[in-house]
């Protein structure tokens, strides 16, 4: 019988239930506490207290409920086989996020929302198919939130690290790929991991690449972005606006300059949560086929970082 140790005790009364209801019929045994030499499977969140993996002599996967794993990769004792979060739920909560916060910048609904002038102002917003979007990070999230616009006739141009076929849209890479992304773009929105690869992707020189009055949403991670290059472009007036949902530090300090700055939106690292009903399933799937003897799913390249 598989020992699954929950590593992240403030969410244990949440994912119990999920999670006993998803083992049904599988005989796994999901503890909170357990002798690390007889655990063999470890479900992991950034705030599991757990940070030494090397006891864990006989684990088989560490089975992250975060999408993002920055937090853990790069951890020195880790030497079993990572997974990372792919879930429906989650990808269906980002593409929500992501389709209205670019309806609202598209259509300029805030304009309307907040008029205490009570300005009749008839001017009528361009059709979707006349707002090209970059979406930097075609993954797993940026493929579907992609899609999604596209299928609200967004002309959408994604760009990731390696070259890639994504149905009907175009897909760049690469330095050349990036500019051409942002060139064309009014608004960005960012999907990527938090890597060294991608620490201040978007600084002075690429933010000067968008046209004036661009938008940016960032539900990725912070620090792709410069903080401090993205103010500067947004009291320049080149940035439009910015909606940013993840920071460097979080929860973002009350003194943090996004806070104030009229031209940002704030959300608390909502865009898109880990469901446990369905994240329980795909924790489950793959406790299964690790026990199977099958390869494990969403297996986290400790080279790349993600
Ligand atoms: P994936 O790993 O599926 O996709 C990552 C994408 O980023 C891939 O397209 C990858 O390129 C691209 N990428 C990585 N490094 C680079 C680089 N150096 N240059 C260009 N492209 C790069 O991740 P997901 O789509 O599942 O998630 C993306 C991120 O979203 C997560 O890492 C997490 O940080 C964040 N997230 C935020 C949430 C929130 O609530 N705000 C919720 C969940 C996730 P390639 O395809 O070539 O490998
Ligand atoms: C994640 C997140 O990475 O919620 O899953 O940010």
């Amino acid at each position: 019988m598989p020992k699954v140790l929950f590593a992240p005790p403030a969410l244990w009364e949440e994912y119990r239930p999920a999670l006993l209801a998803a083992f049904d019929g599988m005989g796994v045994d999901l503890v909170q506490e357990a002798e690390p030499a007889s655990v063999d499977y470890i479900i992991y969140a950034p705030s599991a207290p757990l940070q030494n993996f090397t006891p864990y002599t006989r684990c088989k996967a560490v089975l992250s409920l975060w999408a993002g794993v920055e937090r853990i990769v790069g951890n020195p004792t880790l030497t079993q086989a990572l997974c990372r979060m792919v879930d429906p739920a989650l990808t269906e909560g980002m593409v929500e996020w992501v389709v209205g916060h670019v309806l609202r910048h598209h259509l300029g609904m805030d304009r309307h929302i907040v008029n205490p002038g009570r300005v009749w102002d008839p001017t009528c917003p361009p059709l979707a198919r006349e707002r090209p979007v970059a979406m930097l990070g075609m993954g797993e999230l940026g493929r579907a939130a992609a899609r999604a616009l596209v299928a609200l006739n967004f002309p959408v141009t994604g760009w990731s690290r390696t070259e890639k076929t994504v149905g009907g849209i175009p897909c760049l890479h690469g330095e050349d790929g990036l500019e051409a992304a942002l060139r064309g773009a009014e608004i960005v929105v960012t999907l990527l991991p938090k890597t060294a690869g991608t620490e201040n992707l978007l600084d002075a020189r690429r933010l000067a690449m968008l046209p004036k009055g661009a938008v940016i949403l960032n539900p990725g991670r912070g620090a792709v972005i410069d903080d401090d290059a993205l103010l500067a472009a947004l009291d320049a007036g080149h940035i439009g606006h910015a909606t940013l949902d993840v920071f460097r530090i979080e929860p973002l300090p009350g003194d943090h300059p996004y806070w104030a700055h009229p031209r940002v939106t704030v959300t608390p690292h909502i865009a898109a949560d880990t469901r446990p009903r369905s994240s329980a399933h795909v924790i489950a799937e793959n406790i299964r086929r690790g026990e199977a003897g099958m390869p494990l799913l969403h297996l986290v390249d400790r080279a790349r970082g993600y």
